[in-house]
């Protein structure tokens, strides 16, 4: 029998997802009790899923922007494509095995409410008419793991004055997609799906915040948050939605999926604070996602000069 030691740092896999929710997997297994077969037929949800990751997507071309740097080396590719949280697809890490139902084409992106200008793009005219760059960014997890990735995308703020925001707009609400013949986990019905998120207007206008299309100089793969999704550096991961369908400009602070599933963790800022545990763990430091390495948390995850004054 393999016996694994664990380091002092490391967390065990179920204290460190909030996301999973013991509430929901006791529901879960819940209702596997109660309702026997009749759930188990649902079985996409348990299943074992797909048996090998999906092909890498197509290659996309961008130049990498000489503002953005990490303190080291990258997070080795393969560990970034098989260590997800995309709980449309399975409430574990291995995302890449649940995608392959997933459809990315077509797929079109919607800017709507408080704006002169509503517009739907599809994805081909945002890989094509943007500016795409990429940028190494720090991505830190409220799970309290990391990674440094190279990201292709654009400025959201560009996607958002193309629309010309109404004076009246105060915040952003992202909205994923929504497909539960492609999604397993959007059966799961303790979750409120579609995924839902927001930012202040101001936040969502940072030229941090980045609206993103590719990743490792290819197009997003599916379990990365393909065909687009938002990057907000400086705040826990869970505030950057994947595969967004809809952006939505509004006048009051918008409820987001984690805040109204686990109500009393983290507020709707959630910026990356090494000070403030979280309720069932410490966020003073930080393990790469292979498990390999550790390092101290920082304050807006490193992105203080950019943002700072948005809190001040
Ligand atoms: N639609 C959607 N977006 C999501 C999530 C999710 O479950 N569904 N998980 C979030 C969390 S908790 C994190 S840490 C990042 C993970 O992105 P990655 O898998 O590319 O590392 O996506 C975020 N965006
Ligand atoms: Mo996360």
């Amino acid at each position: 029998m393999l016996i694994r030691r664990r380091r002092g740092w490391e967390i065990p896999e179920r204290e460190a997802t909030p996301e999973a929710l013991f509430l929901g997997r006791r529901g879960f297994l819940g209702a596997l009790a109660t309702a026997g077969g009749a759930v188990l037929t649902g079985c996409s949800i348990v299943g074992a899923g797909d048996a090998k990751p999906t092909p890498p997507p197509p290659s996309l071309g961008a130049t990498r922007s000489p503002r953005f740097a990490v303190d080291g080396e990258l997070t080795k590719e393969s560990a970034v494509l098989e260590y997800n949280n995309f709980y449309e697809f399975s409430q574990g890490k291995d995302v890449y095995r649940h995608v392959s139902k997933f459809r990315t084409r077509p797929w079109t992106l919607e800017v709507a409410g408080l704006v002169a200008k509503p517009k739907t793009w599809s994805i081909e005219d945002l890989l094509t008419k943007m500016p795409l760059e990429e940028r190494l960014y720090r991505h830190r997890c409220v799970e309290a793991w990391y990674m440094d990735v190279p990201w292709i995308g654009f400025p959201l703020s560009r996607l958002l004055e193309a629309s010309q925001p109404l004076s009246r707009a105060r915040y952003v609400r992202f909205v994923s997609f929504l497909a539960k013949d492609q999604a397993p986990g959007q059966n799961l019905p303790w979750y409120t799906w579609p995924y839902y998120e927001g930012l202040t207007l101001a936040e969502a206008m940072n030229e941090l915040t980045l609206a993103t299309v590719g990743i490792f100089g290819h197009e997003l793969p599916k379990q990365n948050g393909a065909p687009f999704r938002v990057v907000v550096p400086w705040k826990y991961g869970y505030k950057g939605p994947k595969s967004v369908v809809k952006i939505e400009l509004v006048d009051s602070q918008p409820h987001t999926f984690w805040n109204d599933q686990q109500p009393g963790e983290y507020s709707f800022e959630s910026n990356v604070n090494p000070a403030v545990p979280h309720p069932r763990w410490s966020q003073a430091q930080e393990r790469s996602i292979d498990g390999s390495r550790s390092r101290a948390t920082r304050l807006y995850n490193g992105y203080g000069p950019w943002v700072a004054s948005l809190y001040a």
